[in-house]
């Protein structure tokens, strides 16, 4: 076996990102730029000799390249074996788990999530750690550090694997193992589910319609949904993963998934609809004319998460992200259990599962998850839904609706202003901060503010601290605004404002969301100067 030493230079902008690096195509296609960062990881880490890593991605274009490369790198730095989905192929989550359940040392994704692929679009690259989570940012941090003097790699001389056969195979010494990449993540949520609840629901004549937007869940979803569950054929659709996700946007929100969100609304509604992204782990949720919003969904899902088998037990905290509503800390204190507020991104979550302090969270981008894995699951959420709603033999929208009777609703709801400018995007957030010591105790149109600061996250388990993590303008009656820059775009910047108001169990729950929250967006406007400094009329994305 020839180890080669190859020499090369830095690239300046190989920083993690939210989730991992993300880049188009025609970046991340350069020479050297994939073994660049790769070894950047493996410099990081100490003790890989003879270790396990998983590796896989969601199908997207320059996966079957970037994967090649990979193994022949985690070779010549000494990993022992490398598992690898069957045809490149592992959703965040299954990967997550895979890491978990073969005790490997950790593990690589490849997926720039729900951001469009093929030749002009986006890929992407994660380490995730042993407990299958993401890396937290003293290894990001790290790794961008060494990713600025790396001046050689290391690489096999060896052929490319054959991905497409399950089994055991050897490259240059390395045990290559393909897997079935639903297997083992099927088994999984078997143990968590009431599997033969929700297939007597769909033996009475349930009907859902599962949207895989081109994606990596199709194989999951028609194997679980379709296969074990015995849902009707069709149920599943886009269920084939296409490397540029069939021309579309891998987005489950109300823009891309337009066709389920209107066959939700239409008079031929099945009884449930659901979407994941492009890497299998958000989650849409649509029952017959009811759209839940994502922090909604994280609500109602703590609250009913013991009608499923592997909570019966009853959970032990619930973590949100910041920008994240407010609907779930309403049912952390009504069960009496800790409630965090962590910085966007699944990272954050890792050492509160650990810890065993919490069992679910969520984030409002429509991504809920559990400590069965280490990252936010789609399908677990579906499944979630499914067993709720076969134990409660209700509709979404009375479960819905009896929610907000309990605890009060929280009008939620972001405005994405994307691919902006850099400069004024950045100019906006300085200035926003500045004026923060000013607001408080003021008014905003007629709301007094209670608080306004830039979020700073203190890790109670380890301790570790993460600043300006956005800003949060928090007025006397509940309300609040938040506001951040994106850190997963990959062209200018993406603008991100959130804006929530509660209205208490008696209130009025059946406003509009867009007028409900127009005082806000009002007051969001004047304060950030969001139009003036983009240039947007209107945010290019509302959901
Ligand atoms: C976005 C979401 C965040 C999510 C992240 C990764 O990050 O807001 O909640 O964790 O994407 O999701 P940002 O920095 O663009 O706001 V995924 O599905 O890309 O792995
Ligand atoms: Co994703």
């Amino acid at each position: 076996m020839t180890i080669l030493t190859i020499e090369t230079k830095p690239f300046a902008d190989q920083k993690p990102g939210t989730s991992g690096l993300r880049k188009r195509v025609t970046v991340f296609s350069q020479p050297n730029y994939v073994e660049n960062f790769v070894q950047s990881i493996f410099d990081c880490l100490e003790g890989i000799k003879g270790k396990t890593l998983v590796l896989g991605g969601d199908g997207r274009f320059y996966n079957d390249v970037a994967i090649q490369k990979i193994i022949k790198i985690a070779s010549a730095n000494g990993f022992g074996a490398v598992l690898v989905g069957q045809g490149g192929i592992l959703s965040t989550p299954a990967a997550s788990h895979v890491i978990r359940h073969h005790k490997a040392f950790g593990g690589l994704i490849l997926s720039a999530s729900h951001n469009p692929g093929g030749p002009d679009g986006d890929f992407g690259i994660k380490y995730n750690v042993s407990n299958g989570g993401p890396a937290p940012e003293k290894i990001t941090d790290a790794v961008f550090a060494r990713s600025k003097e790396i001046d050689r790699y290391l690489i096999v001389d060896a052929p490319d694997v054959d991905l497409s056969r399950i089994g055991t195979q050897h490259s240059a010494g390395m045990v290559v193992e393909v897997i079935d990449p639903v297997a083992d993540y099927a088994a999984l949520m078997e143990t968590l589910f009431d599997f033969d609840k929700i297939r007597a629901m769909f033996a009475a004549g349930f009907t859902m319609r599962f949207d895989a937007m081109h994606a990596v869940t199709g194989p999951y979803a028609h194997k679980i949904l379709e296969g074990i569950l015995g849902a009707p054929q069709g149920t599943v659709v886009n269920g084939t993963p296409s490397p540029d996700f069939g021309g579309g946007h891998p987005d489950p929100n109300l823009v891309y998934a337009k066709d389920l969100y209107d066959l939700m609304m239409s008079e031929n509604a099945p009884d449930f609809g659901a979407a994941s992204d492009g890497d299998g782990d958000r989650n849409l949720i649509i029952g017959r004319n009811r759209f839940v919003t994502p922090s909604d969904s994280l609500a109602i899902l703590a609250a009913n998460a013991p009608h499923a088998p592997g909570y019966a037990a009853g959970i032990a905290g619930i973590a949100r992200s910041m920008p994240t509503s407010a609907a779930a800390d309403r049912v952390a204190e009504k069960l009496g259990i800790e409630m965090h507020e962590t910085p966007t991104g699944w990272k954050f979550f890792g050492n509160l599962l650990d810890a065993g302090r919490v069992t679910i969270c969520g984030e409002e981008s429509a991504g809920t998850g559990s400590n069965h894995v280490r990252e936010k699951d789609g399908l677990w959420a579906v499944l979630l839904w499914l067993n709720v709603l076969a134990a409660r033999q209700q509709s979404v929208d009375m479960i819905v609706q009896d929610h907000w009777a309990t605890y009060g609703r929280n009008y939620y709801t972001r405005h994405d202003y994307e691919e902006v400018e850099a400069a004024p995007a950045n100019a906006l957030m300085d200035d926003l901060r500045a004026k923060l010591p000013s607001l408080v105790g003021q008014s905003l149109e007629g709301r007094p503010v209670a608080y306004a600061d830039d979020f700073t996250y203190h890790d109670p388990v380890d301790g570790s601290t993460s600043g300006k993590q956005g800003v949060r303008i928090g007025f006397v009656d509940g309300s609040r605004i938040v506001v951040r820059l994106s850190g997963t775009g990959t062209v200018g910047a993406t603008l991100r404002l959130y804006l929530e108001r509660y209205e208490p169990p008696h209130g009025q729950h059946d406003l509009d969301t867009q007028s409900a929250l127009s005082p806000l967006i009002s007051i969001a406007d004047s304060v950030a100067g969001i139009k003036a400094r983009t240039g947007r009329d209107a945010p290019s994305v509302i959901t």
